[in-house]
């Protein structure tokens, strides 16, 4: 299967499917971590953010995570994604998608701001930024919604974990 977790950036999707990985992978399970940033670096030569690009990085990633799956792999993805038929289309391309909302208040991600990639694009730095100047469609019925402002990772994790128990994934 693929767990496809969608959010803004800062809201702890890589957190929770780093996690999460290591926890299926401690269960016996074959499983492998997509991560955007990651993806660019490794298969994102020439794309940038623009809707096009974008889209295109997340047909690279439903390849490699259909691939993965092929072989008996879950595969744990964790992109902005931003456009719904971008979802739409990963779902349609992945048999035993599942789509986990990374839920938290565009002022949070903000204040976190890790990487000060907020900051750069409020200054104008970075154009065409996730939620500052670009924009975000949140899901509107995902399988999970992990609301990450009122959650340690930990307990975002657990939620998702208990939830793969009991619509008999795991
Ligand atoms: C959004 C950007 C941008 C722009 C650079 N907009 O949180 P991060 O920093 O570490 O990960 C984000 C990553 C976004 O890559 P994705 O592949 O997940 O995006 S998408 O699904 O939309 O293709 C972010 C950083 O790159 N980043 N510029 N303009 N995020």
């Amino acid at each position: 299967m693929t767990l496809w977790l969608t959010g803004l950036s800062g809201a702890g999707k890589s957190t929770i499917a780093s996690l999460l990985t290591d926890r299926l992978r401690e269960q016996g399970l074959a499983a492998e971590w997509l991560d955007g940033d990651e993806l660019r670096r490794a298969l994102g030569q020439g794309l940038g953010f623009s809707r096009e690009d974008r889209f295109e990085n997340i047909r690279r990633a439903v390849y490699v995570a259909g691939m993965l799956n092929r072989h008996g792999v879950i595969s744990v993805v964790s992109v902005i994604s931003p456009y719904a038929e971008m979802r739409d289309y990963a779902r349609q391309s992945l048999p035993g998608f599942a789509e986990v909302y990374v839920d938290c208040p565009l002022e949070i991600c903000e204040s976190r701001d890790v990487k000060g990639l907020y900051a750069k694009a409020r200054r104008g730095e970075i154009p065409s930024f996730t939620g500052i100047s670009d924009p975000y469609q949140a899901p509107v019925s995902p399988e999970l919604t992990l609301r990450t402002a009122e959650q340690t990772p930990e307990e975002s994790v657990n939620e998702l974990w208990s939830w793969l128990a009991q619509s008999g994934t795991l």
